[in-house]
C-alpha cells in the first residue's frame, strides 16, 4: 500500500546575510534527521510520510515573505509552517493565520512573539530571550551591582528583551541605562565610555557582537573595571574574526577583549541519560548530528539550537497524529485547505497546544502563549574556553552553581573572584 504524504513548509537561515543568525546550518540537518526517524517508525502517523519543502531565508524578513507565498501557492498544500530567526518568524507568524496555518518555530527568541493577539497560531520550541533576564538580575544582585547598562541593536527581538530586563532590574532597585545602535556600534561605545558604564549587557546578533567587541577593545572598555554579558547562543569561537569579515581588530585583540565575559542561554540539550521519544538521549542526538555536519560544530550556525529543531518535528508529527485521531469521521488531515472549510485548523491548533513529550532538548510543552519554558545556563569565557558556572531555574529562583568553575574577574592572580564595582 502506498504511503500518503503530509507536507510541511519551512524556512531556514543558511547564512548570516546582513547580520542575523545562520541557524539553518545545523537546524536543517536536525530537521532532516527527525523526518527520517519519524518516517521510519510505525507508531506515530502509520501509513503516512512527512515531506519538507524549504527555502533559505537568510534571516531576512522580506525574502521570507516571498518564500512563504511560494510555499503556499505552489502545490501541494502545506499543513504547517516551520520557521527560524526572530524577524522572519515575526513576519510569517503574523501572516500565517490568514491561511489558517499553525506556525512552529525552532529558532526565534524574540519576547515580542509571546503575544496571542498578534500571533494567534504560533508555537515555538525555542525559549523566549526573556527567560535569561531573571538569571542576569540574580547575578547583578549576587555581585552587588546597582547600576548596569544595556547595549542593543535596534531589532525588535533585542528591544523587547531590553525592555523586560530594564523592568526586572527596576523592581530590584537596579538602575539601567540603555544605548542602542544600528549596524555600526562605534558611537554607542563612545557614549558608554562617557557615561562610565562598567557592567554591560549586550543584545545583538553575532556579526554586530564582533564589531562591539572590537570597538570595546579600541576604547579600552574591557579588562579589570568592566564586565560584559553576551548572548550565549553564538558559536563558541564567535569572537575570532572570520577570514571574509572586515574587522579592524586582530585575533589577539579580540581574544583579549573577550576574556572573562559572561553568557546566559536557555538550556537546549537534555543532559539526562533517560531515552527520549526518539529512543536517543540528548548526547546520542548530538553525536549523530556531529556525524552529519560537514563543518566543525563550533563554526556551524544553529548548533546549540539543533535539538530544538529536532524536537519541533516530533511535536508537529504528534500534533498531526492527534489531529487524525480527533477529526470527525470522513474528514482527514489531507483534506486541509487554506480556507479551512472543514475546520481542520482548530483541531491541529488544539493538538499542538497539548504537546507533551520528552525530547532531546528536554521536556517539550507550550505555555498558553505558545512559549517553551527552560532553565538558563550561565557560562564564562576563561582563558579561551567557555566554562559552565551553573544553571538558574527562574520558576523557583534557584541557582545551581558548578562545583569546579567559579566566576572570575580580570585584575588579579587567577582565579580572581572579587567583582569590580558598578561605577
Ligand atoms: N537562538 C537563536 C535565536 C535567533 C533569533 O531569535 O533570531
Amino acid at each position: 500500500e502506498s504511503l500518503k504524504e503530509l507536507h510541511i513548509g519551512g524556512v531556514f537561515p543558511m547564512e548570516e546575510g546582513a547580520g542575523g543568525w545562520a541557524g539553518g546550518q545545523a537546524c536543517l540537518p536536525a530537521v532532516e534527521m527527525a523526518l527520517e526517524d519519524i518516517n521510519r517508525q510505525q507508531q506515530i502517523l502509520p501509513g503516512y510520510v512527512l515531506k519538507l519543502h524549504w527555502y533559505n531565508s537568510k534571516c531576512q524578513a522580506g525574502l521570507a515573505a516571498q518564500q512563504m507565498f511560494k510555499l503556499l501557492y505552489k502545490p501541494p498544500t502545506k499543513l504547517i509552517l516551520l520557521s527560524g530567526c526572530s524577524p522572519v518568524t515575526t513576519t510569517i507568524a503574523e501572516s500565517a493565520p490568514v491561511w489558517n496555518l499553525v506556525v512552529l518555530s525552532y529558532g526565534a527568541s524574540s519576547p515580542a512573539l509571546s503575544n496571542r493577539a498578534r500571533f494567534p497560531t504560533l508555537f515555538r520550541t525555542h525559549p523566549s530571550a526573556n527567560m535569561q533576564n531573571p538569571t542576569r538580575v540574580f547575578l547583578f544582585e549576587k555581585f552587588k551591582w546597582k547600576k548596569i547598562t544595556i547595549l542593543q541593536s535596534v531589532e525588535e527581538v533585542f528591544t523587547s528583551t531590553a525592555k523586560d530586563l530594564e523592568f526586572q532590574c527596576r523592581q530590584k532597585g537596579i538602575r539601567v541605562e540603555r544605548q542602542s545602535f544600528y549596524g555600526d556600534p562605534t558611537d554607542a561605545i563612545k557614549t558608554l565610555v562617557r557615561a562610565d558604564a562598567r557592567i554591560i549587557v549586550g543584545l545583538f546578533y553575532v556579526t554586530e557582537a564582533r564589531r562591539v567587541l572590537c570597538q570595546a577593545y579600541k576604547h579600552g572598555l574591557y579588562g579589570r573595571k568592566y564586565v560584559w554579558f553576551f548572548i550565549g547562543w553564538y558559536a563558541d569561537t564567535w569572537y575570532i574574526p572570520p577570514k571574509d569579515e572586515v574587522i579592524n581588530c586582530t585575533e589577539a585583540q579580540m581574544r583579549e577583549a573577550a576574556q572573562y565575559h559572561f553568557t546566559t542561554e536557555s538550556v537546549m540539550l537534555s543532559r539526562s541519560e533517560i531515552k527520549t521519544i526518539s529512543g536517543m538521549t540528548g548526547r546520542q542526538f548530538q553525536e549523530r548530528l556531529n556525524s552529519m555536519l560537514e563543518t566543525e560544530p563550533a563554526n556551524t550556525g544553529g548548533y546549540p539550537e539543533a535539538p530544538l529543531a529536532y524536537d519541533a518535528i516530533w511535536a508537529l508529527a504528534l500534533a498531526f497524529n492527534c489531529t487524525l485521531n480527533s477529526l470527525p469521521p470522513g474528514v482527514t488531515l489531507e483534506d486541509f485547505t487554506y480556507d479551512n472549510r472543514l475546520g481542520i485548523a482548530e483541531y491541529l491548533f488544539n493538538c499542538t497546544k497539548e504537546t507533551y513529550f520528552r525530547g532531546v532538548s528536554g521536556q517539550v510543552m507550550f505555555s498558553d502563549l505558545g512559549d517553551r519554558l527552560a532553565r538558563t545556563l550561565v557560562e564564562q569565557l576563561q582563558n579561551g574556553s567557555y566554562k559552565a558556572l551553573g544553571f538558574y531555574d527562574s520558576s523557583i529562583a534557584n541557582m545551581e552553581w558548578d562545583e569546579k568553575n567559579k566566576p572570575t574577574f580580570a585584575g588579579g592572580p587567577f582565579p580572581h573572584t572579587i567583582p569590580p564595582p558598578d561605577s
